[in-house]
């Protein structure tokens, strides 16, 4: 079903595009080589709505699944509920953006001048688009968000007054949060605008936004770590990462490019996650997407999710603390078993979804095996690897005893002197934004309508399926 089908199929097999999408893709040849982003979408829009229209008149009554009364309780895993066009999670092969593994997209995607490493302006591109973009489109993409960046001055003072100990996750939430001041989607909404223009609204907020992150992120990062000095200005000849990283006050290219593989690869796990679910969910009752993102950054911050990353380094500091850099297997085994019996997870194993070991794990692994392999953390991280998946898997319940992204990002960071693991989360927020923006976009231009399931009673529940009546 076109439909469905991969951005990279279509673009490994031209000759085979036949029908409506072969004489639309040929029609809109000039305009998917626009360095426009907005232009590229415009022309894909009605040809997607037309798409989804036939395909529900078609199918719309055809059953996708069975809901059990385990998957109501147990946080409706597997329930298939939601339609997320920018990538798709297999449980045994990973993340798959627009079709895209996360080794292909690091080949297709166009890197820095002298870089290896995909520009995240690139998977943007791809997630909102299905098309591996051109140099020429990324840096217009990097150009229009370099244009953008700046603050609003409430917003400043808002972060500048915030008390050192809220955490950096609070801060960047709630200046997400007043910074709906600058929406355009809600104002056009105020004015009336007519319900088929949505979608452009929220893709210039969504433009903003994103250009804005590195901004906030990095004012938050000075204020709380670099006693509040100048993030400085702009510059922009540079990539989205080059001035992330000049305003965090790293100056080490190395850095720059393990920016760009972070922030390119934390940046869409289908619609399920719970940022990903809620920035959908809270955009369905048309609040802006600054709401809505900060919203799903509201649910990053948990240490079942995001803040995992900074969970996995305070575990480790706690390692080294005890037993020290060079801990033997045993020694960690011990301690592995200490952290399970007094009920904590072990961070950064498990997944709701994976089965296998998290392609973005092995490419950060890839990194630290490329760029670092005698750091100490990594060798740790390396031990942990082959210690943590057995015990697990004796524990007998856990479904995946395998590490996800959350377990090797921490170590990366620290290398290049990033030791502040309490901003790691915001990090994974900035990147988190590029997937899930893309598909609020594509909730709009779809007219995808206020999400609301239904929820029964225990007691409803259970009259439903025929069980006897609760004894209380
Ligand atoms: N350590 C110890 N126990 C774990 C575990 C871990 N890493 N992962 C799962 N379990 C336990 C669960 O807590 C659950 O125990 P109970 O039945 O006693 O409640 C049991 O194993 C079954 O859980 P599951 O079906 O395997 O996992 P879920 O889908 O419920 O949860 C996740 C998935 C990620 C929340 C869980 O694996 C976890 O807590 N991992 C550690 C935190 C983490 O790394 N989160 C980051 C995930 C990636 C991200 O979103 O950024």
């Amino acid at each position: 079903m076109a439909l469905f089908r991969s951005a990279a199929a279509r673009l490994m097999a031209p000759q085979q595009k036949v029908g409506p999408l072969a004489v639309l893709s040929a029609r809109f040849c000039s305009a998917s080589e626009s360095t426009d982003l907005r232009e590229v979408l415009a022309h894909k829009v009605p040809a997607m709505q037309s798409e989804v229209k036939g395909f529900r008149k078609e199918h719309g009554s055809t059953k996708v699944g069975e809901i059990t009364v385990d998957m109501m309780y147990g946080g409706m895993r597997g329930i298939k509920g939601l339609v997320t066009e920018t990538s798709v999670l297999d449980p045994e092969e990973g993340i798959r953006f627009r079709g895209y593994s996360i080794p292909e997209t690091q080949k297709v995607l166009p890197s820095a001048e002298g870089g290896e490493e995909p520009l995240p302006e690139g998977i943007f591109w791809l997630l909102l688009t299905g098309d591996v973009p051109s140099k020429a489109q990324v840096d217009a993409v990097s150009k229009e968000w370099a244009d953008r960046a700046d603050l609003p001055p409430h917003i400043v003072n808002m972060l500048n007054n915030f008390p050192s100990n809220l955490h950096p996750m609070s801060q960047f939430s709630a200046a997400i949060t007043a910074l709906n001041s600058e929406s355009q989607f809600a104002k056009a909404y105020g004015d009336g605008v007519h319900k088929s223009k949505y979608w452009e609204y929220c893709f210039e907020d969504s433009m903003n936004l994103i250009a804005k992150l590195p901004t906030v992120a990095a004012t938050i990062y000075r204020n709380l770590y670099r006693d509040g000095t100048s993030i400085g200005a702009i510059d922009p000849s540079k990539d989205w990462s080059s001035n992330f990283t000049a305003m965090l006050g790293y100056d080490d290219p190395q850095f720059t490019e393990l920016m760009r593989l972070y922030l390119t690869i934390h940046s869409d796990h289908e619609g399920g996650n719970v940022s990903a679910h809620t920035t959908h969910l809270v955009g369905s009752a048309l609040s802006d997407p600054y709401l809505s993102f900060a919203a799903g950054m509201n649910g990053l911050a948990g240490p079942l999710h995001g803040l995992a990353n900074q969970e996995v380094l305070v575990w480790l500091s706690k390692v080294r603390a005890e037993i020290g850099d060079d801990a033997t297997e045993d020694q960690l085994k011990e301690f592995i078993w200490k952290t399970l019996k007094s009920g904590q997870v072990v961070p950064g194993y498990g997944h709701a979804v994976l089965r296998k070991t998290d392609p973005r794990y092995t490419c950060q692994r890839e990194f630290a095996l490329k760029h670092l392999p005698d750091d100490k953390l990594f060798k740790l991280v390396a031990t942990v690897y082959k210690v943590v998946p057995p015990i697990l898997t004796d524990l007998g319940k856990v479904k995946n005893p395998w590490p996800n992204v959350d377990a090797h990002s921490g170590v990366l960071l620290q290398h290049y002197g990033m030791t502040e693991m309490s901003f790691y989360t915001v990090l994974f927020g900035v990147s988190r934004a590029l997937g899930v923006l893309a598909s609020l976009v594509w909730d709009r231009a779809l007219g995808l309508p206020i999400e609301r399931p239904k929820s029964m009673s225990s007691e409803g529940l259970k009259k439903f399926v025929g069980a006897a009546a609760t004894a209380a």
